[in-house]
């Protein structure tokens, strides 16, 4: 099976500019494509790992992908898919996210190893060196006004009103295909489904300026769909906002229980999507989905692949073990750094060493009053460290505390709270 018909199997192809004369181009030769990605925050989000994971295919596949890091276009700002015009940041700002973005996709991609190694590139190189002179005799003239306001990016901004910058930008995304076209033989541009407007615009650049040149121009775009839930909420974000790549700002934990609760209906679309698992493994969760759904067999293992994935076999392993111990109720085997991980978002207290358990729960508010406290008590609804505790008087001591550090309090089934010692 050639690799469009793997891409076509999972569902990964949103469009293509010429699929037959892509399958033929992929047959014959090692291509050389790229993927960009500018620099708007500080780490990339779930929402980049399928334009990453494609790179990866392409490159499996022995074709040579290209991690283009827009350090020159993050200046600008995209206005593909977006309604409202973005605030600029500052060069530094731009420099530094880039910079993280890069390491980022590097850990994911492996640069420079192997045969066909991924390579990075910068378009600050090419773009902060060029005249505005040059810039709009040799790329402006290329393109009409008519064709550029024809764009999505542009036509759904025309009420709303659309900055001369973010209109500018469709011409340096297409200035970036056209060097790496010219300097790295680069003939195909991947993105998401909001990039199909910037990709053709390349391609349009790349014909118009090399008409004279006399030379077969073989270039394509392909785009991938848009992620799609069952439940008609967007992919990605949760409660607490998106899902980042970057472990400081969603724990490797946090991750890995976003796949776990990945829905039944939706499950094997992303394994599909997401996962290098082979057609037959997908066929057996699937049947593992409808014949016991309760072993969510599925979701574990998009949870495991992906947390493998992006943050390493260590870091799965440490995920699965604090999930395991919230499952249990025990505790005692975690360690502070996987509490923290583990109970991010669960409310914490500063309590003086010496505490009786009643003062506690009701300073923390955990019980509402003293006698509310003695109540939750005597009735078995007071865990200490996954511990029952049904001793009034019982007053906290060092053995209560995890390394020295904390101590993990819960009330009835799954009210946490995380107690640190002054
Ligand atoms: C210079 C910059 C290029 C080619 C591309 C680019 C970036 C592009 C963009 N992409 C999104 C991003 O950076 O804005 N103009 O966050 C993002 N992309 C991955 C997918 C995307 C897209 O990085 O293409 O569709 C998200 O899945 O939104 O020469």
């Amino acid at each position: 099976m050639d690799i469009l018909q793997d891409l076509e199997q999972r569902g990964l192809i949103n469009q293509v500019t010429d699929k037959e004369g892509l399958q033929k181009h992929l047959a014959k030769h090692q291509v050389t494509l790229y993927c960009g990605f500018d620099p708007t925050a500080d780490s990339l989000h779930i929402g980049h790992l399928v334009p990453i994971t494609m790179l990866k295919r392409f490159q499996k596949a022995g074709h040579r992908p290209i991690a283009l890091v827009g350090g020159g276009t993050g200046m600008i700002g995209d206005p593909s898919g977006r309604s409202t015009e973005r605030s600029l940041n500052t060069a530094e700002v731009v420099q530094g996210y880039a910079d993280k973005i890069k390491q980022q996709i590097s850990r994911l991609l492996d640069f420079d190893k192997g045969e066909n190694p991924v390579v990075a590139r910068n378009n600050h190189d090419w773009l902060a060196q060029m005249t505005i002179i040059d810039f709009l005799r040799d790329t402006g003239k290329h393109f009409s006004i008519n064709y550029m306001l024809a764009k999505e990016s542009v036509s759904a901004r025309i009420e709303q009103g659309i900055s001369f910058t973010e209109f500018s930008y469709m011409l340096l995304q297409s200035l970036d295909f056209l060097k790496l076209y010219e300097q790295e033989n680069c003939t195909l541009q991947i993105g998401g489904s909001d990039q199909w407007g910037n990709i053709t615009a390349g391609m349009e650049l790349i014909r118009r300026s090399r008409e004279n040149l006399d030379e077969d121009i073989d270039v394509f775009g392909l785009t991938v769909p848009l992620i799609t839930k069952a439940d008609g909420t967007k992919f990605g974000k949760t409660s607490g906002g998106a899902i980042w790549l970057d472990p400081e700002k969603t724990t490797p934990y946090e991750f890995y229980q976003f796949w776990i609760n990945t829905d039944d209906r939706d499950v094997i679309k992303f394994i599909r999507f997401f996962t290098f698992l082979s057609e037959e493994e997908i066929e057996e969760l699937a049947a593992s989905l409808k014949n016991e759904p309760e072993k969510r067999l599925a979701q574990k293992r998009l949870a495991e692949e992906m947390t493998a994935f992006v943050h390493g076999r260590e870091a799965l392993e440490q995920a699965q073990k604090i999930s395991q111990a919230l499952f249990s109720g025990d505790l005692k085997q975690l360690t502070v750094e996987e509490i923290k991980q583990g109970f991010k978002d669960v409310p914490t207290y500063h309590a003086e060493k010496e505490t009786s358990l009643v003062d506690l729960l009701v300073a923390a508010k955990i019980s509402s009053s003293k006698r509310q406290a003695r109540e939750d008590i005597t009735n078995g609804a007071i865990y200490i460290n996954g511990e029952r505790q049904q001793d009034v008087q019982y007053v906290l001591s060092e053995q209560d505390r995890i390394e020295d550090e904390v101590t993990i309090i819960r009330r009835g089934k799954k009210k946490y709270y995380v107690i640190h010692f002054n």
